[in-house]
């Protein structure tokens, strides 16, 4: 069932969290815990090795996509559309990371690493929630289409 205040919240820029990019590989699989558990431990590494701060974005979680903000400028980063993110994974060993893998059999896909301001699960519940609503809209398109 499509919840409207569920909906509400995901409209325009939708919901937003002060996090940072830890970076970004290039995974072999769509899914799976170990390889995302693996990439967030192989991007801090790589981060910490070159010694740089990473940067500072805001995620927007929104009917239209998940969308990486540039914290300072507002630059749009990267905007990841729901239906081609395939995976979550909350970080085992840090209750601030998770990271997500985003892409498509032709195109590849991409494990994106984030360090968040608060809780991680903040944001992967948000992600969740999101899910729902745009299925539910899409299976309502459907019934509608189908009159
Ligand atoms: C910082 C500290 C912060 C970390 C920051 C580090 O090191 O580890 O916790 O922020 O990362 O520079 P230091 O204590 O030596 O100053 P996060 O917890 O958000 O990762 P950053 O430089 O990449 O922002």
């Amino acid at each position: 069932p499509l919840d409207k205040n569920e909906t509400t919240r995901f409209l325009g820029d939708g919901v937003s969290f002060k996090a940072k990019l830890i970076g970004i590989l290039e995974v072999s699989e769509a899914r799976g815990d170990r390889m995302c558990q693996e990439a967030l431990a192989d991007l801090k590494m790589a981060i910490r090795a070159a010694g740089e701060h990473k940067q500072r974005i805001i995620i927007n979680v929104a009917i239209d996509g998940l969308r990486l903000r540039d914290e300072k400028t507002g630059d749009s980063l990267y905007h990841h559309p729901v239906h081609k993110i395939s995976f979550i994974a909350q970080d085992m060993t840090d209750s601030r990371a998770f990271g997500y893998i985003f892409g498509s059999p032709d195109t590849g896909h991409r494990f994106f690493g984030i360090k968040t301001d608060k809780a991680a699960s903040q944001v992967v519940i948000a992600m969740r929630d999101l899910f729902q609503v745009v299925f539910a809209l899409k299976k309502k398109e459907i019934e509608i289409a189908k009159q």
